[in-house]
């Protein structure tokens, strides 16, 4: 049952590395705005906006209010949309990329894309095409890898999504993860990302499918 006095359901984690460890890639300011501001208020407002609609959360995860996404406000969609796909972002990066992916994933990539090369080109086209703010998504749907985007802050698990999965990989495409260093040019952005994916992270999204 949900207490309001309970001020607190979601909390920011810190950062998985340090706020430069992806320098010279995604440069520290960014990583630290994007982080404690941008993600942090995304979880204030979820937390917020919960306590107002009056949602039961109690042993629910994220991925209840996702199903249900239709039934709920558009606060609650923004906002739990922007803890979830931020949490999942940061865990997929790191300073020590292996720069490719290994094992199941990566047969799984060549088997649907041709090779690493292809899905990457094919994957920077789709975040150069989403319109304004969004994310960029390799997910499995049905057994079948897939790339596609979504706006704003929505994501895959949403019933009320307009591209569905369970996403494997997300690149956040919103202005704000990489204005402050490449400006208008999301094009190197997303060429220069591949540099700082946790493809182990990745793969073990995979197998657990
Ligand atoms: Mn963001």
């Amino acid at each position: 049952m949900i207490n309001s006095t309970i001020s607190e359901v979601f909390k920011l984690e810190p950062l998985p590395y340090p706020a430069n460890a992806l320098e010279p890639f995604i440069d520290q300011k960014t990583m630290e705005i994007h982080h404690d501001k941008h993600h942090g208020s995304y979880i204030t407002n979820l937390n917020n906006a919960i306590v107002e609609s009056n949602i039961d959360m109690e042993g629910k995860t994220l991925l209840h209010l996702f199903k249900n996404m239709g039934k709920y406000s558009s606060a609650i969609r923004n906002n739990a949309g922007g803890h979830y796909n931020h949490d999942f972002f940061w865990k997929q990066l790191t300073p020590k990329s292996a720069k490719e992916p290994a094992g199941n994933l990566a047969a799984a990539i060549r088997k649907k894309f041709g090779s690493f090369d292809a899905f990457k080109m094919l994957f920077e086209k789709e975040g150069l095409l989403r319109f304004g703010s969004g994310w960029t998504w390799l997910v499995i749907d049905d057994g079948n890898l897939k790339i596609g985007s979504t706006p704003n802050q929505d994501n895959p698990l949403m019933d009320i999504a307009d591209f569905k999965g369970y996403p494997v990989l997300g690149i956040d495409v919103w202005e704000h993860a990489y204005y402050l260093k490449y400006q208008n040019r999301r094009a190197e952005y997303l060429s220069n990302i591949w540099n700082v994916i946790n493809w182990s992270v990745v793969e073990k999204r995979f197998d657990r499918y």
